[in-house]
């Protein structure tokens, strides 16, 4: 158990930095056991904090040489050191130049924070807090730099040295060299890098608009170049795409990205340095799915957007992070979506929205998408901050119209440029460009918990008038007990009982409008009344997912009816899942009694219709096609049930498999590949429905489908696919295709990860302890992020049928990963926790177990105090 409570930061106690540092140099000397970094800060009072404020500078296992303060030694006596690492300066002058001398040991770090080694080579990580473990330094945001940055490192050993910004000189004799680095921008600590090592480059270039000629490199291992193409072609793209959209170009002569396999998150836009964890790097046909190609394509185009939403302009503090996460996302979302089929793009966003926000958002550590306060930073790198909010930057951009949010995007940088901001002044550009009051959206980022909304209407034939009344309410939260209403808007359009679009003509209009409209509902209830309405219509809400929202209570027959004639192609995919759920939480009800499983005819004909009509669209036909779920119909539960969910699901599966047999099969069949492997829209979706048809053949009983496709596949995507659906399974073709795939690609780490998060997924009776034998398997490390990731959060989160066994058995392996990989990596230890706060949501017996092994984790000796939040919140 920790003895000490860990400190809570509140939003509220914000108060400016006591000293600003105008100049930074840094000199490194990279050793892996004994690095040397002397840093030369300018630094002077901030005329905004007060006059007598300490001149205190953050600091975390940093070994003092000297300092000293304009040349002169600093005494001990002047010098207070923290018990959290930092240090103080006694007496410290109005200005001055401090000069630090510290030594790290980079390859003892394995919290992958600070600077630490990679199969030999160096790397620093600094979001958030993460600088403070290089030099002592005002590790916060709101203190932004220039930054001059020495490297001197072995020749042979790092023939490759980095840092942000341009390449002003170069020199050295003998076994060691030295580079210099000058970034002109300034930016706060939590983006400076370092990178050195033995890499090589694959590079191109770019001409901005206004014509600066840009250097681009991706910077990796030996071996690794062939599989750059892709990432370089996004990066190219990703430049192309906001100058186009947003009038932004890039500001430095040289754009590096250098690739590592032992990193936290996905990547980091470290300015003119982004580190990328390879997976959002490398891609080969052979090696990646479809899946990966997108995913860099998203993480290349997201950390370029940092550029300017987030670098040029920075967040004040850390409760401001949805303030660049956010905004970026819905950036790289739009970006996206202009590369490829936009309603899909906004289908699959959906879709992990709902996977991983609205649970927490229902949640114990549920959390407005502007947290008021936090133990650990590191926690709130969260689908809140991230997804929800671009969703609400969506909103935004839904209410005042495209034209004046790219209005409101030039104010924004233009009063902004160089400066530490808060949402406040986000919100108040987009207000001040449109005309628009926005201030009721700040409620979206002060209130957690998902808004509900419901529908009532009524239609009056003798006046021809509708009239549609919308609610809505927000759940309590913790801490929250009472919530305002937020303005959303509903985007909408009514059909016709012919199922045509209908015009709409609200009751204060003069003229009808064509096509789909938005509504605002701002108050907890509000009605709006059409006029010259021919027929009882249906209405189709929320088009495009116009907002975060659970829309409850739409009547059977009126999702079906959606389903098929909706003008709005996400409306007609949610009514069809929409309907599947629900059908499919009736059948988890009678499981639950006892009763016979039983079908709905309307499932298969549904899937007949989609196969029927895939042709045109085959990415929006598989999606379709894929049943909701476990985890989505998990949250509609308010007690959820696993086992049953996953029974149901199996059930469904099979019974379509079988009644759509011949038409799956003549899909499956009319869409095999003979050409080369292309990745282009087209291609990917026509994978993604054949595959989408093998997981039905294959759960009707018919494995030889997916053996003969897993024997053949020349790509990941149809390889993959066919094993995950063999090793759902039993017997030795299982065994064989698991064997065979090891055996291809045991030097391949991104691929090894797949092989173990697919026997992680499999919902076999044995899973517990195929997950234990998996963490005694050779090619299983702990220290590295992705491999524990793949095994241990791909059990816990994506196999919830045995992770919920009543044994207790999958919480107490959860748990006993968290306590021992928590003093290696706190960070990972911490966000693995998040299953087991699920408590609440699970049966009694359940919740208890759950419970008991959270406390195990509390009671774990020195305990990280990123684990000691989740796990505690988790518990209270
Ligand atoms: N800013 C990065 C996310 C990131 C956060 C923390 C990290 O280290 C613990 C690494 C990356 C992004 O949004 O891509
Ligand atoms: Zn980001």
């Amino acid at each position: 158990m920790r003895t000490d409570t860990p400190v809570t930061i509140h939003r509220q106690d914000y108060a400016p930095p006591a000293f600003l540092v105008d100049r930074v140099g840094l000199e490194f000397r990279l050793d892996p056991a004994a690095t040397e970094v002397r840093a030369r800060l300018a630094l002077r009072r901030n005329p905004a904090a007060a006059a007598d404020a300490p001149l205190r500078l953050d600091g975390d296992g940093l070994a003092l040489q000297e300092a000293r303060m304009d040349g002169t030694v600093l005494p001990p006596e002047r010098l207070v050191f923290g018990a959290d690492g930092s240090l103080t300066i006694a007496d410290p002058p109005a200005s001055g130049l401090l000069e630090t001398l510290v030594r790290i040991a980079p390859e003892a770090n394995t919290s992958l924070m600070g600077l630490y080694t990679s199969g030999g080579n160096f790397y620093t990580q600094c979001e958030a807090e993460g600088f403070r473990r290089i030099t002592f330094f005002p590790d916060r945001p709101d203190v932004m730099s220039r930054y001059t940055v020495t490297i001197h490192a072995d020749r042979l050993r790092c023939p490759v040295l980095l840092s942000n910004g341009n390449l002003v000189e170069q020199g050295g004799e003998g076994a060691t060299h030295w580079v210099r680095w000058e970034d002109p921008h300034p930016k706060p600590s939590y983006l400076f890098a370092l990178v050195a090592g033995d890499l090589v480059s694959v590079s191109d270039r770019f001409t901005t608009r206004s014509g600066r000629e840009v250097a681009l490199h991706i910077w990796v291992r030996r071996g690794d170049e062939s599989r750059c193409g892709h990432a370089m072609d996004s990066l190219k793209r990703s430049m192309a795409w906001d100058e186009e959209v947003f009038g932004l170009e890039y500001d430095l002569d040289v754009f590096n990205i250098a690739a590592v396999s032992d990193f936290n998150m996905g990547a980091m836009e470290n300015k003119g340095l982004n580190v990328f964890n390879t997976k959002y790097v490398l891609a080969s046909p052979e090696s990646a799915t479809d899946g990966d190609w997108q995913g860099i394509e998203t993480v290349v185009a997201h950390e370029y957007f940092h550029n300017w939403t987030g670098n040029r302009v920075t967040c004040r503090d850390w409760f401001q992070l949805s303030l660049k996460e956010g905004l970026t996302v819905f950036r790289d979302q739009e970006f996206s979506a202009d590369m490829g089929s936009r309603a899909v793009k906004r289908i699959r966003d959906v879709r992990g929205l709902r996977a991983a926000q609205f649970p927490e958002d229902a949640g114990p550590m549920a959390h407005p998408v502007r947290p008021d306060s936090y133990i650990e930073i590191d926690n709130f790198y969260t689908p809140t901050v991230y997804q929800k909010g671009a969703e609400v930057v969506r909103l935004i951009h839904t209410r005042i119209g495209a034209a004046a949010f790219r209005r409101g995007m030039d104010l924004y940088i233009a009063r902004n440029d160089n400066q530490a901001v808060t949402i406040e002044d986000f919100v108040r550009a987009m207000q001040d460009a449109s005309g628009i009051d926005l201030s009721s959206f700040m409620g979206w980022y002060d209130q957690a918990g998902t808004p509900e909304i419901a529908a009532e209407d009524r239609y009056d034939p003798a006046a021809r008038r509708y009239t549609l009344t919308l609610r809505q309410q927000t759940p309590p939260t913790r801490g929250q007990a009472d919530k305002r209403p937020v303005p959303i808007p509903v985007a909408m359009g009514l059909l016709g009982p012919d199922g045509r679009e209908q015009p709409t003509r609200l009751a204060s209009e003069n003229a009808a409008q064509s096509g789909t409209r938005t509504l605002l509902l701002e108050a907890a209830e509000q009605s709006f009344v059409f006029e010259d309405v021919p027929a009882p219509p249906v209405p189709s809400l929320l088009r495009g997912f116009s907002a975060p929202v659970r829309l409850r209570g739409v009547p059977r027959d009126r999702l079906r009816f959606l389903a098929v004639h909706d003008t709005d192609p996400f409306v007609r995919w949610e009514s069809g899942q929409q309907y599947a759920a629900s059908v499919m939480l009736e059948m988890v009800a009678a499981q639950q009694r006892g009763e016979a499983l039983g079908f709905d005819a309307a499932l298969a004909e549904a899937v007949a219709n989609t196969l029927a009509a895939a042709d045109a669209d085959p990415a929006f036909a598989a999606e379709a096609l894929v049943l909701p779920g476990e985890g989505f119909l998990a949250d509609q539960m308010e007690i959820a049930d696993p086992v049953a969910i996953h029974l149901v699901r199996r059930h469904l599966r099979a019974e379509i498999g079988r009644r759509c047999g011949p038409a799956l099969r003549a899909t499956y069949d009319a869409l095999a590949d003979h050409g080369p492997y292309r990745i282009d829209g087209a291609s990917i979706g026509r994978r993604a429905l054949r595959n989408a048809c093998l997981a039905y053949l294959t759960a009707a009983g018919d494995t030889a489908l997916a053996k003969a496709q897993f024997d053949a596949a020349t790509n990941m995507t149809d390889s993959l696919a066919a094993l995950a659906l063999l090793a759902d399974g039993d017997g030795p073709a299982r065994e064989a295709a698991l064997a065979s795939f090891h055996a291809r690609w045991r030097g391949d780490d991104l691929v090894l990860d797949k092989w173990f998060a697919i026997q992680a997924m499999a919902a076999r009776p044995d899973a517990i302890a195929q997950v234990r034998a998996l963490q005694a398997h050779p090619d299983f490390d702990l220290k590295n992020p992705n491999r524990a990731r793949s095994l241990i959060a791909s059990f816990a989160a994506g196999n919830p049928s045995q992770f919920h066994d009543l044994s207790g058995e999958g919480y107490r392996f959860l748990a006993d990963a968290v306590i021992a990989l928590d003093p290696v990596n706190g960070s990972i230890a911490a966000r693995l926790v998040g299953p087991l706060g699920q408590w609440r949501r699970q049966s009694a017996a359940r919740g208890a177990l759950m419970r008991r092994e959270l406390q195990r984790v509390l009671d774990t000796p020195d305990l990280s105090k990123g684990t000691f939040e989740k796990a505690s919140k988790a518990l209270l």
